[in-house]
């Protein structure tokens, strides 16, 4: 499993209560992300990381979102062209973070998109759902690039109700494959451990392997009993981010 020491996040933006959903009648509380938030941050330190807060930014409802604007790899960042034409602005603040960390920077260029969301590591492969937000395009360049590292890249077309790829699957290491029903027959899974997410908590596909640890969902008592055989669990609140479709992955840049 890839070691983690560093974790990029930023502050939640008051205009969120703005940001995209698919859901109707939710908005979130901006108070309560912000305690929310607050949270997973110890939780990413507990985890033995350290964190970067980056100042919010009111002109990005969804910029809180940080996993979507950058994938950060042991070698190396790419910054994305999000999917989401209201988010292409994030992509600024988050290259010059990343630049303190990183000396080689790719970028993902018009007419690609493709959302950090999309892109599900395992060990030296990486999994590119072709999504809303990630195109052909993107999903083309992005694997061009991983492979001039030296990382292997598989395409894989995801649900159309689904946002990203990680919406429905995360990795939890040791072979273990956490994942929505609807993408268990996909053909390049059937090589792991499949923990399948019982009708009802889909939501906690969408858990975080960090180092020793794995963060989940609160509300998910099945899903998490799964996990919490396997790895000690930490467990948030983190519906204020589910009414804007993000999950704990979403809310930070891992590396
Ligand atoms: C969006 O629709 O772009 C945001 N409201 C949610 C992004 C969630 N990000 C993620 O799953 N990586």
């Amino acid at each position: 499993m890839v070691k983690f020491s560093q974790a990029i996040v930023k502050k939640p933006a008051s205009s969120m209560i703005r940001g995209i959903t698919s859901q109707t009648g939710v908005k979130p509380d901006y108070h309560s992300a912000k305690k929310q938030h607050q949270a997973y941050i110890q939780a990413l330190k507990s985890c033995g990381l350290e964190v970067t807060e980056l100042e919010a930014e009111e002109e990005y409802p969804d910029s809180v979102f940080v996993e979507d604007p950058a994938i950060t790899t042991a070698k190396m960042a790419v910054i994305t062209r999000p999917g989401a034409e209201s988010r292409r602005g994030e992509v600024a603040a988050i290259r010059s973070a990343l630049e303190d960390f990183f000396d080689n920077i790719a970028e993902i260029n018009s007419p690609a998109t493709l959302d950090g969301g999309d892109i599900l590591q395992i060990e030296n492969t990486f999994f590119i759902g072709l999504s809303q937000r990630t195109n052909p395009a993107g999903a083309r360049q992005l694997k061009t690039i991983l492979e001039g590292y030296g990382y292997s890249a598989v395409l894989l077309e995801i649900p159309e109700d689904m946002l990203h790829l990680k919406s429905g699957v995360s990795y939890l290491g040791d072979k273990n494959l956490l994942l929505s029903e609807k993408l268990s027959d996909v053909e390049e899974f059937q090589n792991f451990k499949q923990l399948i997410v019982p009708d009802g908590e889909e939501y906690a596909a969408n858990s975080l392997r960090i180092n020793d640890r794995v963060l989940i969902p609160a509300g998910y008592p099945q899903t998490r009993k799964m996990i919490a055989e396997l790895y000690p669990v930490i467990t948030l609140e983190i519906d204020e981010f589910s009414k804007l479709d993000g999950g704990l992955s979403c809310l930070s840049l891992r590396f």
